[in-house]
Parts: structure tokens; C-alpha cells; sequence
């Protein structure tokens, strides 16, 4: 039976308060939710494919337009876990359209870099990058279409 998501919530924090006045130190945090269907998750983060290859402004579009953004991976913790379970290789969030390279997740930037030897090479005129089938970072032509993979959130129950 399913019960309404509201009365799920009361249930749990009915659960809680009883915790709560039990003395329990740990009131009043938030609980890490489950990723929606058809999404992956790693740690607090959902992960979901797009059906087709994109170029990478559309991958960016597609992303926003599910209410996610495009994945940028932060450690080779993250990278791995994408490539085993959703797709050897994939366009990341980061570009140097605008002249220097800038890597961000949703609204924050990254630091952490992976390029593959002697990449970015600005090879074409590549500005936009991808973690390669070896794992590794590279630049590529933003028109070319690469696999998707959008990243958001895991609910978090506030309390
Ligand atoms: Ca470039
Ligand atoms: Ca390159």
C-alpha cells in the first residue's frame, strides 16, 4: 500500500519526536532520501543517462530541463562509479568557451582535474570536455555528440 507523501512524512516525524524526547543528540538533522526511479545513486547524489548522444550545450538544456544540471564529476570515486553503472564515457560540465577553463558543478566550481596526457589540447578548436572510454579527461568539439548524464540532489527530509 501506498500511503500519501504526506502522512509518510507525519509518520517519520512522529517517529522522530519520539526519538527526540528520548534524548536522542541527534534531533533535528536531515535525513538523505532515495534518488527517484530510474535514478542512480552515489553518496547524496542521484545520477540519470538521457536516452540519445548530445552535443554539449543540449546535454547542459536537457539536464536543467529535468531539474538537474550536467555532471561533474568531483573525485575518480565518482568518475568510476558513473563509468561502471551508467556510461564508460560522457560530457562533463566544463568548457573554455569563454577562453580559460571553467569546470562546475550546478552553481559551484570544481578543481578537481583529470586530463589525459598532453589534453586539453584545443586539438579542433575542442571546447568542451569528456571523460574518454579510459577514463581520462579530454577536449572535444562541442557540436559532437557524446552521452549524457545528469546529476541532482538526493532529497534530503528536513526534520
Ligand atoms: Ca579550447
Ligand atoms: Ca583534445
Amino acid at each position: 500500500m501506498m500511503l500519501p507523501k504526506r502522512y509518510t512524512c507525519g509518520l517519520i516525524s512522529l517517529c522522530l519526536m519520539i526519538r527526540c524526547t528520548g534524548g536522542n543528540e541527534r534531533c533535528g538533522a536531515s535525513i538523505r532520501g532515495a534518488c527517484p526511479p530510474a535514478w542512480s545513486q552515489w553518496g547524496d547524489k542521484c545520477y540519470k543517462q538521457l536516452s540519445e548522444n548530445l552535443p554539449w550545450a543540449e546535454a547542459k538544456q536537457e539536464c536543467i530541463k529535468i531539474g538537474s544540471v550536467l555532471v561533474m564529476p568531483q573525485s575518480q570515486e565518482e568518475t568510476e562509479f558513473l563509468r561502471e553503472n551508467l556510461s564508460i564515457w560522457f560530457w562533463i560540465d566544463c568548457n573554455d568557451l569563454e577562453g580559460s577553463w571553467e569546470c562546475r558543478d550546478g552553481t559551484t566550481d570544481v578543481v578537481y582535474t583529470d586530463w589525459g596526457r598532453g589534453e586539453p589540447n584545443n586539438g579542433h578548436r575542442e571546447d568542451c570536455a569528456v571523460v574518454t572510454d579510459s577514463g581520462v579527461w579530454n577536449d572535444v568539439k562541442c557540436e559532437d555528440r557524446a552521452p549524457v548524464i545528469c546529476k541532482r540532489p538526493a532529497p534530503q527530509l528536513q526534520f
